[in-house]
């Protein structure tokens, strides 16, 4: 779209389009519903704001495009890219950008002027226009293209497309990447490993969410969550009646960054949080291959240990650093989080993962 001649005031104009109005309303009248009186007009103290296009959005509110800078510019101004968000009653979307407007700033004796914009996929808009470096050395002063794309609506997932903006929990991080999808204090991951509903806060339905619960995916009545202990039948003589004996390991679900600063971790130490799908008896350790450590056998050190004992529910695992240990850790160290759960029946379950110190 050609430019034309503005005048040089710093306004911007939003006349809105015409819609039904009162039964005195006639056609071609300002519509009294948008902004009050027909028309939003924006000052800005100190710069010109020039629109180029407009873009109804779906649900009534507005996008408008141009540029805010000197008007008119000389070569040499900054004019940086701008658009405006009103709502569907013509007034400046608060939520939009800063205060309604969004600037891409060009950058000294540079211009960016949009002249266009359109609809996107995914609550998008896409603007066109051009864009000068006065401040180069001919030939690169001349025009050049720029298009951009604009988030029109708030996304709750902004790297990953979700056009239903689903989110279970209502924490404003959309589903696709909340790595806690229903809220209840075990992230997805660890919930696909001991078995739970990442989609439910409560699995088993005994009324314990499932962050909370020490057998997650046992209703049970006791205040842990677990249903109340099978108790085998007494007595060593024979003929006693048979009993369920419990010959399935815990299920362990824990995530660990696989990468530690060196500088946090010899200062705070290092800590991560373990679920299981019943009640386990906890030994954790911290494993180094560690370059540079002045000891005299090689192979792997045990820098730190934890114990837990038997409960469940969604535990904090921290590991502390003795001086000693500290010494240890050389610019780069390799270690290995080893976890051994025993269960109440002594099914053992073992589990590592590997982190690094940079
Ligand atoms: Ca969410
Ligand atoms: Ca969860
Ligand atoms: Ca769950
Ligand atoms: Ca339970």
């Amino acid at each position: 779209m050609p430019r034309r001649a503005l005048p040089a005031a710093a306004v911007a104009l939003v006349v809105a389009l015409l819609a039904p109005g009162s039964a005195l309303g006639a056609a071609g009248d300002l519509d009294p519903t948008f902004s009050g009186d027909g028309k939003q007009q924006l000052h800005d103290a100190t710069k010109s704001l020039i629109l180029a296009s407009i873009e109804l959005q779906p649900d009534g509110s507005v996008l408008a495009a141009g540029a805010q800078g000197p008007f008119p510019p000389v070569p040499g101004d900054e004019v940086d890219a701008l658009v405006l968000g009103l709502n569907s009653a013509g007034e400046v979307d608060p939520a939009f950008g800063s205060g309604g407007r969004l600037v891409v700033p060009a950058g000294a004796r540079r211009q960016i002027q949009l002249l266009d914009i359109a609809p996107g996929p995914d609550g998008r808009a896409i603007v066109v226009g051009n864009t000068v470096d006065n401040g180069a050395a001919a030939p690169d002063d001349d025009a050049e293209s720029y298009v951009a794309r604009v988030l029109a609506d708030p996304d709750n997932c902004p790297l990953i497309p979700d056009s239903d903006q689903a989110d279970l929990d209502g924490d404003g991080i959309g589903d696709v990447c909340d790595d806690d999808i229903d809220g209840d204090g075990l992230s997805n991951a660890v919930e696909a490993a001991i078995g739970s509903n990442l989609r439910a806060t409560d699995s088993d339905g005994d009324g314990k969410a499932d962050g909370a619960d020490a057998c997650p995916t046992l209703a049970g009545t006791t205040a842990n969550g677990c249903p109340a202990a099978v108790v085998p039948s007494g007595g060593g003589g024979g003929g006693g009646q048979p009993t369920a004996v419990d010959r399935t390991p815990a299920k362990l679900g824990f995530t660990i960054a696989s990468k530690l600063k060196r500088a946090t971790f010899l200062k705070k130490g290092f800590s991560f949080k373990l679920a299981s799908d019943e009640p386990v008896r906890v030994e954790a350790q911290l494993i180094g291959t560690l370059k540079g450590a002045r000891v005299a056998r090689a192979g792997d050190v045990t820098i730190a240990e934890k114990n837990l004992p038997l409960g469940g529910g969604n535990r904090p695992i921290a590991f502390k650093l003795g001086k000693k240990q500290k010494r240890l850790i050389g610019k780069t160290a390799k270690l290995t989080v080893r976890v051994t759960a025993t269960d109440a029946a002594g099914n053992r379950t073992v589990a590592s993962r590997a982190v690094r110190v940079k």
